[in-house]
């Protein structure tokens, strides 16, 4: 249990782009779906794209932590240009992200582009699902952390909602990184209660659900009508948290449960990847996922080398 580890920020890289590539084949489909057709997922499937390939979760996770290492924190006009030239249409973006890099990419600055697709911004959960550079660059600044995330959330994502979701689930991360030892879910779901702002009072709501839900052993229908499991941040974040609490021994489990929740499976898949490979490390992650993962210009090598310059950067200081 050393905290800060590099095998826990690759783990953190690593668990957003398994989590989304184990989801991948699914997203949008029910649970009952899910299950009709395959029983349950626990492998790497092919979908609308190849077994192992990853979507706009990891892709704008990779531009994430391109940004950060360039800039050496957020620097938003750096980031909305990164998110441009990575750009990847095929990787199926969220209508309003996709909408808000297109008017980026034609000039628009990004804080009116950001505002411009949905009234307010979006509260999709973009944001979070791509925080885990954030987290395990501030994960020993608290403060710094929630500002971080807020800014890289802002540049596509400017609903207050969703800047609380991309700030919760960056902590969420930092916490699973820093822990010296076994966690124990109830403080967890406290600290988390801690930081959130006067304004998440949504969050707020979600976390006394997921306490409720972990004192029990409710039915996955149950989990789902009262965490939701779509794209809203409000309803995916504390989703991702709640696998992650429910197993917590497991990687393995985790992700499995959070995938077959269905919904916005590649999503819930990252986010709940990102906050149990803080904690178990990449050596928690099963060998034959990460054998199935896309390696090509900007496939999973590539992430491994973007989380250990990060780790370098913040750890060798
Ligand atoms: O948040 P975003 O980047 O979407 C991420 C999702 C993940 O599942 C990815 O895997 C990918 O498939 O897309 O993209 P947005 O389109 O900004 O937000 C996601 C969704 O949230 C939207 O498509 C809307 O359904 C909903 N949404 C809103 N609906 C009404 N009014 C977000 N903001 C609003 C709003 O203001
Ligand atoms: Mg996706
Ligand atoms: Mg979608
Ligand atoms: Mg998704």
């Amino acid at each position: 249990f050393q905290p800060g580890s590099r095998d826990r920020v690759i783990g953190a890289f690593l668990g957003t782009f398994v989590g989304d590539a184990l989801g991948m084949p699914v997203e949008g489909w029910t649970a009952e779906e899910i299950c009709a057709h395959y029983g349950e997922v626990r492998e790497m499937l092919p979908g609308r794209l190849r077994a192992g390939t990853y979507t706009d979760d990891t892709e704008m996770m990779i531009g994430l932590a391109e940004s950060l290492l360039r800039c050496q924190g957020i620097d938003g006009d750096d980031l909305a240009r990164t998110f441009c030239r990575n750009f990847n249409t095929r990787r199926g973006y969220g209508p309003g992200t996709a909408a808000v890099l297109d008017l980026i990419s034609q000039g628009k600055p990004w804080e009116e582009a950001s505002q411009m697709v949905f009234p307010g911004g979006s509260y999709g959960n973009g944001a979070a699902m791509r925080v885990a550079p954030v987290a395990c660059f501030y994960a020993r600044e608290p403060a710094q952390l929630r500002r971080a995330a807020i800014v890289s959330a802002r540049v596509t994502h400017a609903h207050p909602l969703a800047m609380e979701g991309a700030a919760l689930q960056a902590y969420a991360i930092s916490l699973s990184l820093s822990s010296t030892g076994p966690i124990d879910a109830f403080k967890f779901v406290e600290k988390l209660r801690d930081f959130l702002s006067p304004e998440g009072e949504e969050y707020r709501k979600k976390l006394g659900c997921v306490e409720e839900l972990l004192r029990s052993t409710p039915s996955r229908d149950e989990v789902i009508a009262r965490l939701g499991n779509d794209s809203r941040a409000t309803h995916s974040v504390c989703t991702a948290i709640y696998a992650f609490l429910r197993h917590l021994e497991s990687f393995e489990e985790a992700l499995v449960y959070a995938v077959n929740l269905g919904g916005d499976t590649d999503t819930i898949g990252a986010m709940t990847g990102a906050i149990s490979g803080a904690y178990h490390g990449k050596d928690g992650i099963p060998p034959r996922w990460l054998d199935k993962l896309e390696n090509g210009s900007k496939g999973r090598r590539y992430v491994e080398e973007l989380a250990a310059e990060l780790w370098k950067v913040v750890y060798l200081a």
